[in-house]
């Protein structure tokens, strides 16, 4: 198995040094999985920007968490000791911080927020020191991640995971011109996230792709569902599920929104295998109706092969929340290890020769 994507030559094109903390105290652990569109003849990210704690020596860990105080959410840290703590709780996934007595995640290592960043020739980016979007109800008080945006006719959808102790659910928020927005709320309930929606209408319904969790029966698959106002969405349908094994027999997800080709809806999404190696496959749906897939892909078009994809906060990851197809041309702009942003570029024809009726 290899690649079919080339990789951008000034790759890693984000890396956490290229970011302020939003504290003196914080580091940026990653910043990466951005959104992805096009505005005023700009690219824009929209990075998912990490943070934990400074602490003096590497078996401490401060996690930021939100909690409410008269009425408004305060950033607080909670402090383990690896040393002391890891009877009880299991440190090896940098990623989280689990209860051994029923493994529970019981917080994450970071708290993230959104973060925007512009660029004329989509690789050489501007980014803001200031948040875009920050953690703010009760849903989101362990962070805000992996943001996907939708351009529907002057107006940009956001969809992201809102993260809490309620669990992992999906948020959108509406913005016209990237200064202002709107929140909508929560549109799908945990565990429910990778939610992507189609950038027109298509017989009268708008149409999101999205992964519920099953907990005891079914496993992490993609389902297709509609919606007249983007808001309440139905008539929810099975689209893709995992593999008996192989690179996609863990978990799947979809990436950014869908593009339109001339054989059909493309959509890049992600599937990990049972030891987490995240990688990126391509199916084809009909133009008329993205919930029946015409074609998919065997093997994954992009495997971790870079050294900052296979090695970094959680290595063995690419990962992504939005695509660009400029002429003939897809760029695929991707999280690597959890930690920085790439870009990768393939032909639509190439992904057309790996796609499988
Ligand atoms: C999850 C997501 C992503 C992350 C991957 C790999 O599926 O929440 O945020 O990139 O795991 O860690």
């Amino acid at each position: 198995m290899k690649s079919i994507v080339q990789r951008h030559s000034s790759n890693p094109i984000i890396t956490p040094n290229m970011v302020k903390p939003t504290q003196g105290d914080f580091k940026v652990d990653g910043v990466f999985n951005a959104g992805v569109t096009r505005f005023n003849d700009e690219t824009i990210l929209l990075l998912r920007v990490a943070e934990s704690v400074i602490t003096e020596n590497e078996d401490i860990v401060g996690v930021p968490v939100f909690v409410k105080e008269d009425e408004h959410y305060q950033l607080q840290v909670v402090y383990y000791d690896k040393r002391r703590d890891s009877k009880v709780y299991d440190f090896s996934d940098s990623r989280t911080i689990r209860r051994r007595s029923d493994h529970k995640v019981v917080h994450l290592t970071s708290i993230s927020h959104f973060r925007l960043a512009r660029s004329k020739n989509g690789i050489d980016f501007h980014i803001e020191d200031r948040s875009f979007l920050v953690p703010e109800s009760q849903y989101e008080t362990w962070g805000i991640e992996d943001p996907r945006i939708t351009k529907i006719d002057n107006s940009f959808y956001i969809t992201y995971s809102a993260v809490s102790e309620y669990g992992v659910a999906t948020a959108m928020i509406k913005t016209d011109d990237f200064k202002d927005y709107e929140r909508l709320g929560i549109i799908f309930v945990p565990e429910n996230k990778d939610v992507s929606i189609f950038p027109e209408k298509i017989n009268g319904y708008y149409y999101a792709y999205h992964r519920p969790v099953p907990k005891e029966i079914g496993n992490a698959n993609i389902w297709v569902s509609k919606s007249k106002d983007l808001i309440n969405w139905s008539q929810h349908e099975h689209l893709l599920s995992v593999s008996e094994d192989g690179w996609e027999n863990g978990r799947i997800g979809g990436g950014g929104p869908s593009v339109k080709t001339e054989k059909g809806w493309l959509h890049i999404y992600h599937a990990a295998d049972k030891n987490d190696c995240y990688c990126l496959g391509a199916i084809l749906t009909d133009i008329d109706n993205p919930g029946r897939i015409i074609a998919k892909t065997q093997y994954p078009i992009m495997i971790p092969e870079a050294s900052y994809e296979k090695d970094g906060f959680f290595g063995n990851v690419v990962f992504t929340c939005g695509i660009l197809l400029e002429e003939d041309l897809v760029k695929i702009y991707y999280g690597a290890s959890d930690e920085v942003i790439g870009l990768a570029e393939v032909l639509l024809k190439d992904i057309y020769e790996v796609l499988e009726k």
